[in-house]
This record gives structure tokens, C-alpha cells and sequence, in this order.
């Protein structure tokens, strides 16, 4: 494919979270409007893409990820309308937009499952229906069909005592799981794709993609009733036929065809997997977000479980699916999104000393690997996580699941918050702090959750202009992405595999070479350069601190460097 074909290969995506974006009317949440009167900010970062997250209708029980009509935008985000003058807006600057497509599942409010819960409707096979488990007493605990857990906590089985049978929920039971199997649905799917492209849309980001095709017959997992099944043992991801239904869907819709965007959200895929996903002739997906880099730092099974991240088995991850797709996939590069925690207080250090050193390092070793990147909102600014005081302060279903189970388990309710307030997805979903103005700009009314308290000093305003920002970093990261083929398709080594503080590598194409050196500390790290390749004339192309290092031989606190060599190794 030419590189034309292959455009999202050069592009830099941007995530917007609409709830938390910008509110134009003061009711505290964003809007479609909101975005509109951003685009300026977004066209001067040099972003290519936004990924919007869900605008459609919807009860809102898990922030829209549960869709109650795909075709219409929810009146608390605006009308088809503003969504029209938004991609028009975008296309005018030079940018693309993506939808967030959820199709694993709908609203149980969504015509289709209001439909369907009757039974002989001729919707019913459109979900996923089981009568209770052989020998046990419908709706009473225990009589779910297999022991499957939800993500939300509980069964991933709900009983409709109207039809007297339960229906799958991987999610909340307000998202009953649609039936991939029924072509009927994957026809209603790609049909309202197309609708969407029709209306100027350039791609999707696919939530939860390959949980669409489940192991038939549906049974138990080797966990325990109720448990969360881990990913390495799911009979709900991976399915035998998400493939086959990707290739329809590719082929229905016209994704390759067009040149659209497409990115699969794919929670535990492989290396192999994604490779089926991702590989150019398969025409699927142009590449997936994968997981294994988000779970370093979880102590155990239970995500709220935290531990230090360990540098080797991350950069080695990194590593390992750089290798593992180069030449026949393409991969997503991510810290940061609407479920994970804020990269500079997880995987950095947010405090007042280190933050700007340690999101502008953060960003320069995700970036200068082979892959799309994706900035989440705020990020760009080195946004810290939220300060969470009470269960009361959170919004998120998840979290407030996970808070009351584990009381009821037992657990101390102050431990458990130590995980929230570690993990909680409200951690990404603050507003973007515009300014120092009340509710940082962000809105003229109540912020449907509180704006991070840091906003007088961490804001767009303050950074802009600022060129040793985190913005100004971000910028010039984008930039160099574009201006720099070594950066988008370079082959990368890691070196220093197994050093815990220092994280190195180099990128080569043809005669080039660059080497990425980064302190992932909040000290001083001495640097063996005679085990790297020779600095001597080499160009500093871009650095986390300002001026040229003071001691070439040693990386301040999160201090990264980005080098052209004279020489290649
Ligand atoms: O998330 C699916 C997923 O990967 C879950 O593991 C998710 O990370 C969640 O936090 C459970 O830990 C997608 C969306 O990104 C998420 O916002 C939705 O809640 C979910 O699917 C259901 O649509």
C-alpha cells in the first residue's frame, strides 16, 4: 500500500472526552459547541485526528458507552447539527474525525433491547438470551447460565422476569451484549457505519472489538462464580469469528477501501493476535490498543491492587510488540485515555518539583516509537490525577461498584480508596483547565466533577507561550513525528534492557540513527556511555530541560534526550 494508503501511519491522534472537554452553555458538562470553540487550540497542537468518545444518546449509566440510539447526538452534548459544523470545522484545519463505535453492546434502553426483551419478538435473537442454570431456580443467586463476572462487578448475567430467561452483560446491566452471530445485527452495525461516513465522519475507534464473537456453546470459566475471568483464560475475547467479522465489516463499510481510520479496542490481545488484527493484506483494522503495557503496575488480578512500575518489564513490552508487528502490523501508541489514570501521576512523578520534567520524558519515550500516538485530553498539559477524598466524589460506575463490593467483602473502605484514588477512571475525566478563571474556563456553571485543584498554575493558558511547557513539548513531539520519517517508521532496539532507571534505545532507518536516552527517576542517573553508540558529533534534537546538558554523562531528575548520530552504530 502507498503511503498515501497508509495516512494514519504519519497521523497523531487526539482523544476527546466531550463531557470534560469544554461547556459552552454552563450546565457543567461539555458539548459539541464547546469542542467548536476549541479547534483552534486543537489545529495549533498539530493534531491530525480527534477520536471523539461517545456523543450518541444515551441513560449516561456508563458516560454513554451505552447507546440508546447510534443515529442521534444526546441533547446533553448538542444536535446533529453541531456535530456537522464540528467535522466541518476540523476538515477546514486539516483534520479527521473518528467516532467512538460500541457495538459489543447497546443500552438496554436502546429500541432494539426494549424489542427483543419480549419474548418470540423478532429482535430476541438479537442478544444474547439463557435460561437459568440446569437445576437451579431461576432468578435465585447461583442460577446465572456460566459463572462469567462482569468488568462492573457482579454476574455478567442479568434476569428479565418477563421472559423468564437471563441476558449477557460483560459490561453494566444496562449494556446487554449484542449478538454478533445474527447477521441481522451485524447488518444494522455496518449500515449505521456507513451512515456515519456518508456524514463526513473518517473512521472509528472500536470499543471492546473483540469481545464481539464469544466461544459457543457459552460455559463456565476456570474461575470462581462471579470472579472476573483474566484475560489469558476468557472465553468471551478473541473469539473464532471476530476476524471473519472484521473482514465483513471492513469490506461492507468500505474502511480500506476509503482510507478510513480504524483502530481497534482490544483488552488482552496478543502480539499474534494483533498481528491477525493489524496485518495490511487481512484488511481489518489499521491497528489496535493493546493492554499488556497497562497492567505493570497492578499487584495481583484486582486492578485497584497497585505496585511500582517496573521499568525493564515495560520497556520490554514495548519492545516486544514493536518487534512483534514491524513489517506486518501497526500499532497504537498510548499512556493515556478515558479508563487509565493520569500517566504523570501513575507512571511519573506529579509532584511540584518533577511533574513538567517527568510528562515531557514520558511523552518522548512513548513518541519516539514506531506507532500512531494518542493524547488523551490534558495530557498535553501534564495533568495530574484528581484529589479523591470520599466514595462521594466519585462518578464513575465502576469505581463505585468496586468501592461498595469490596465493603461488602470485608475490605477496609480506607484501603480500598488508596486503589481509587490510584486507578479510578475519574482520574481522566476532570475538565481540561482552559485557564485560571473559576472552574478553570472549563464552564460558567457546577463542573459535573470537580476541576483538579492544581488548575491555577497547570493550565492551557499558562503554557501557551511557554517553550519549556509540557505543551510546547507535545508540540514539538508532533512535529518532529511529521517533519522526521526515522521517527514514524525507524527500526528501534532497546538498550540497557534490564537497567531500572534508564530507559534507551535507538531508531534506525537506512544510514540514520537516533538514540533516545530518558531518566526514568526523580534522581541523577550517571550514564554508561561507553556501552551506547558514540555521541561524538552527534546533534541534540530535542531534550526535556532547557539549554544543552550541563554533564553529558549524566541525566538530571526525568531529563530525556533525544540524539541524530554522526555515526551509526
Ligand atoms: O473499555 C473496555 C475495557 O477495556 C475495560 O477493561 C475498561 O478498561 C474498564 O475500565 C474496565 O476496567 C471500554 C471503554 O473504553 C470503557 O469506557 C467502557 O466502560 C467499556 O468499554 C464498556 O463500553
Amino acid at each position: 500500500m502507498s503511503s498515501e494508503e497508509q495516512w494514519w501511519r504519519q497521523a497523531v491522534v487526539y482523544q476527546i472526552y466531550p463531557r470534560s472537554f469544554a461547556d459552552a452553555n454552563g450546565d457543567g458538562v461539555g458539548d459539541l459547541r464547546g469542542i467548536i470553540g476549541h479547534l483552534d487550540y486543537l489545529e495549533a497542537l498539530g493534531v491530525d485526528v480527534v477520536w471523539l468518545s461517545p456523543i450518541y444518546r444515551s441513560p449516561m449509566d456508563d458516560n454513554g458507552y451505552d447507546i440508546a440510539d447510534y443515529d442521534d447526538v444526546d441533547p446533553l452534548f448538542g444536535t446533529l447539527a453541531d456535530l456537522d459544523e464540528l467535522i466541518a470545522g476540523l476538515h477546514a484545519r486539516g483534520m479527521k474525525l473518528i467516532m467512538d463505535l460500541v457495538v459489543n453492546h447497546t443500552s438496554d434502553e436502546h429500541p432494539w433491547f426494549v424489542e427483543a426483551r419480549q419474548l418470540g419478538s423478532a429482535k430476541r435473537d438479537w442478544y444474547v438470551w439463557r435460561p437459568a442454570r440446569e437445576g437451579a431456580i431461576a432468578g435465585q443467586p447461583g442460577a446465572e447460565p456460566t459463572n462469567w463476572g462482569s468488568f462492573f462487578g457482579g454476574p455478567a448475567w442479568s434476569y428479565d422476569e418477563a421472559s423468564g430467561e437471563y441476558y449477557l452483560h460483560l459490561f453494566s446491566r444496562k449494556q446487554p451484549d449484542l449478538n454478533w452471530e445474527n447477521p441481522q445485527v451485524r447488518e444494522a452495525v455496518y449500515a449505521m457505519m456507513r451512515r456515519w461516513v456518508e456524514r463526513g465522519v473518517d473512521g472509528f475507534r472500536m470499543d471492546v472489538i473483540n469481545l464481539i464473537s464469544k466461544q459457543y456453546p457459552l460455559s463456565d470459566g476456570p474461575t470462581g462464580p462471579g470472579e472476573q475471568l483474566s484475560w489469558s483464560q476468557t472465553l468471551w475475547a478473541d473469539g473464532p469469528r471476530v476476524q471473519e467479522w472484521l473482514t465483513e465489516m471492513n469490506q461492507a463499510v468500505g474502511l480500506s477501501a476509503e482510507q478510513l481510520f480504524t483502530v481497534g479496542e482490544t483488552p488482552g490481545v496478543t502480539i499474534a493476535n494483533a498481528r491477525e488484527y493489524t496485518r495490511p493484506d487481512a484488511q481489518r483494522l489499521n491497528m489496535v490498543f493493546q493492554f499488556e503495557h497497562m497492567a505493570f503496575d497492578q499487584d495481583g488480578p484486582d486492578k485497584f491492587h497497585l505496585k511500582p512500575v517496573p521499568w525493564p518489564a515495560l520497556k520490554q513490552n514495548l519492545a516486544q510488540w514493536d518487534a512483534g508487528l514491524a513489517g506486518q502490523g501497526w500499532n497504537s501508541l498510548y499512556w493515556c485515555n478515558h479508563d487509565q489514570p493520569r500517566v504523570v501521576s501513575r507512571f511519573g512523578d506529579d509532584s511540584p518539583e518533577h511533574r513538567v520534567a517527568s510528562a515531557k520524558t514520558l511523552a518522548t519515550v512513548l513518541h519516539l516509537h514506531r506507532g500512531t500516538p494518542f493524547i488523551y485530553q490534558g495530557e498535553e498539559l501534564g495533568m495530574p490525577n484528581a484529589t479523591f477524598i470520599d466514595v462521594s466524589d466519585f462518578r464513575d460506575l465502576e469505581s463505585i461498584n468496586y468501592f461498595h463490593t469490596r465493603v461488602a467483602a470485608g475490605d477496609d473502605p480506607a484501603q480500598i480508596l488508596v486503589g481509587l484514588r490510584g486507578k479510578s477512571r475519574d482520574n481522566a475525566r476532570t475538565p481540561m483547565p482552559w485557564s485560571d478563571a473559576p472552574m478553570a474556563g472549563f464552564t460558567t456553571g457546577t463542573p459535573w466533577l470537580p476541576v483538579i485543584g492544581e488548575f491555577k498554575t497547570i493550565n492551557a493558558a499558562a503554557q501557551e507561550g511557554d517553550p519549556e511547557s509540557v505543551l510546547a513539548h507535545y508540540r514539538r513531539l508532533i512535529e518532529l513525528r511529521h517533519r522526521e520519517e526515522i521517527v514514524r517508521e525507524g527500526d528501534l532496539e532497546l538498550l540497557l534492557p534490564d537497567d531500572e532507571r534508564l530507559w534507551v534505545f535507538t531508531r534506525t532507518l537506512g544510514a540514520q540513527q537516533w538514540l533516545v536516552l530518558a531518566n526514568m527517576t526523580s534522581h541523577a542517573v550517571g550514564v554508561p556511555l561507553s556501552a551506547l553508540p558514540s555521541l561524538e558529533d552527534a546533534e541534540l534534537v530535542l531534550g526535556s530541560h532547557p539549554g544543552p546538558p550541563t554533564d553529558v554523562q549524566t541525566l538530571r531528575p526525568w531529563e530525556s534526550r533525544v540524539y541524530r548520530l554522526a555515526h551509526r552504530a
